[in-house]
């Protein structure tokens, strides 16, 4: 299916200043572009360093869809132990005018390290500057070299400045972290993936250093947040904040599968394998340690802990999450002034599932979470499904979670309203246990897109309504018979038009739903719909079809 052909950017939004009349600018780079054209979208530019130059504080750069692929950095290695960075971004905007490097909507700019023969560590991106936004990349290959093992990790994406976004990336098969912020404050890491990262020429040893996410920041760095993040198939752990000097918040996020090699269940030696290890700082005591933040998140099928305190000297708050299936679930390990070992955590409204519940958790601040709880019981009837496959699952058109049922409390659950109010949002008399509120049903959708094939109408304008109206079929080529509810989305609708007809709303677009439809081999479901376009613009959306179960 294409994309019909969009009129976009045809309007330069103007803002008034004290000065005047200032235009923020829109700029263009492809993979086939060239850095003498005009950076315009009919002739885009080929580098980053070259949009940087360009950009000034409040202008969108976009990057066109395809590889980026890079062969060497912006500096040679001095000696075998040196860094070498190869998209350096040191140009910062202002407050309420970040410089954005975005995805072109719709499509997937890849920048790949993988090819780079440089023999010492890589930072794939190096972003020094602040107020810079981050969006819809794929970043992909920071390289170890074989003959290397003076260092430890490279980085996909690595950070020191402040009130950066990072968002809608994925990072992924890197030799070292996907993404890590070593300094700053207020940088928020927004619906990111990485995954698939391993360090194998590492001297500390093979895979010890790739975690999904690093946070390693230091005192007075307040601020960093990670929201609607996945982590998965890292050969060290998903999110680590070991030796992190200021509070660190991970909310609805994701991990699972750390401390294999990736891919597998092959347990790799150095590999920690903690989903969340939240604090620490190597075992040692340290005054005025920060309290973390840990909430709404799930961890699953992880060499070692779920929810890692890893030694830390003070009382991080855990609050709503799931551990299913770790060793431990939550392991509240600290350490106290004196240097001994004690239960460091604040927990509520925790739930622990299969593997080893908890560990270190006597001494720690514990209630209404899920093991220790009278009249509690954890099965798989408290929960709408239980699968721990498929949270890869494609991310929504607005770059959010995908919606799936796994983990989810089914309706009658005796772990609803169990929970205490720890001032979060919740539905109903109380918070319930664990990562998800609530317990209205989620269907479980399948791309059947493409198995179809798609026939659009024309639209023809009702000049009552002034509305649009016109049809989509989708005729099923495949030997599958689709049972169930069928759901149209609309991606990428050209701003300005509305979905008059629409049913719902997914991750942002709209949708329109046929419940208990049957499609077999060879039928047809044709979707009515109806738009409002006051502005008149071209219409152009992304057909996608899901088949659900309800
Ligand atoms: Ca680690
Ligand atoms: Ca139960
Ligand atoms: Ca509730």
């Amino acid at each position: 299916m294409r994309k019909q052909h969009l009129a976009r950017g045809a309007f330069a939004l103007a803002t008034l200043s004290g000065a005047g009349w200032a235009a923020a600018a829109t700029y263009y780079v492809a993979p086939t572009g060239s850095d003498t054209g005009a950076g315009t979208q009919a002739a885009p530019w080929a580098t980053f360093a070259k949009a940087q130059s360009a950009a000034l504080p409040g202008d969108t750069v976009y990057f066109r869809g395809g590889a980026y692929v890079f062969h060497g950095g912006l500096n040679q290695c001095a000696s075998m132990t040196d860094t070498v960075n190869v998209v350096t971004l040191n140009k910062s905007g202002q407050s309420g005018k970040t410089i954005r490097y975005w995805a072109y909507p719709g499509e997937k700019p890849v920048f790949d390290f993988s090819q780079m023969t440089d023999n010492c560590r890589v930072k794939g991106f190096n972003v020094t500057g602040s107020w810079i936004h981050l969006k819809g990349l794929e970043v992909t290959g920071a390289p170890q070299q074989p003959g290397n093992l003076l260092n430890n990790e490279s980085w996909g994406v690595w950070n020191s400045g402040s009130n950066n976004t990072f968002e809608a990336i994925d990072t992924h098969h890197h030799m070292g972290p996907g993404m890590f912020i070593a300094k700053g404050s207020n940088n928020l890491v927004l619906n990111v993936d990485s995954h698939h990262n391993y360090d194998p020429y590492s001297k500390s040893g093979a895979g010890q250093n790739a975690d999904g996410f690093g946070v390693h920041i230091g005192a007075n760095q307040p601020g960093n947040v990670l929201r609607g993040c996945r982590a998965w198939a890292n050969t060290d752990d998903g999110y680590d904040f070991i030796n992190a000097g200021s509070v660190v918040t991970v909310e609805n996020s994701w991990a699972w599968r750390h401390g294999y090699y990736p891919g597998t269940t092959t347990s790799i030696p150095a590999g920690n394998g903690n989903g969340f290890k939240v604090g620490g700082f190597g075992g040692a005591y340290q005054a005025n340690a920060p309290q973390h933040i840990a909430r709404f998140n799930v961890a699953f099928n992880n060499k070692a802990s779920g929810f890692y305190a890893n030694h830390h000297p003070a009382a991080s708050y855990f609050y709503n999450n799931t551990g299913v299936n770790n060793r431990p679930d939550f392991n509240m390990l600290g350490v106290d002034a004196s240097g001994a070992a004690v239960a460091q955590g604040i927990l509520r409204n925790n739930l622990a599932w299969q593997g080893t519940l908890v560990s270190n958790v006597a001494g720690a601040d514990v209630a209404n979470n899920s093991w220790n709880l009278a009249n509690v019981s954890v099965t798989s009837a408290d929960f709408q499904g239980t699968s721990l496959d498929g949270w890869d699952a494609p991310r929504l058109p607005d770059g959010s979670l995908p919606q799936l049922p796994h983990l989810r409390l089914a309706a009658g659950s005796d772990l609803l309203d169990k929970g205490v109010n720890v001032g979060l949002p919740y539905s109903g008399a109380a918070p319930d246990l664990g990562a998800f509120e609530g317990s209205a049903p989620v269907t479980l959708f399948a791309d059947a897109g493409p198995s179809m094939k798609v026939v659009q109408s024309g639209l023809t304008l009702n000049r009552t309504t002034q509305q649009m109206s016109g049809t989509i079929a989708f005729t099923n080529q495949s030997t599958t018979t689709y049972d169930g509810v069928l759901m149209l989305r609309l991606d990428a609708l050209s701003d300005g038009v509305a979905l008059a007809n629409r049913s719902g709303s997914q991750g942002g677009a709209p949708t329109l739903t046929l419940s208990s439809t049957r499609l077999a081999p060879g039928q047809t479901v044709t979707f009515p719909l109806v738009f409002t376009n006051p502005s008149r613009v071209a219409i152009g959306y992304t057909p996608r079809l899901f088949a659900g179960q309800p």
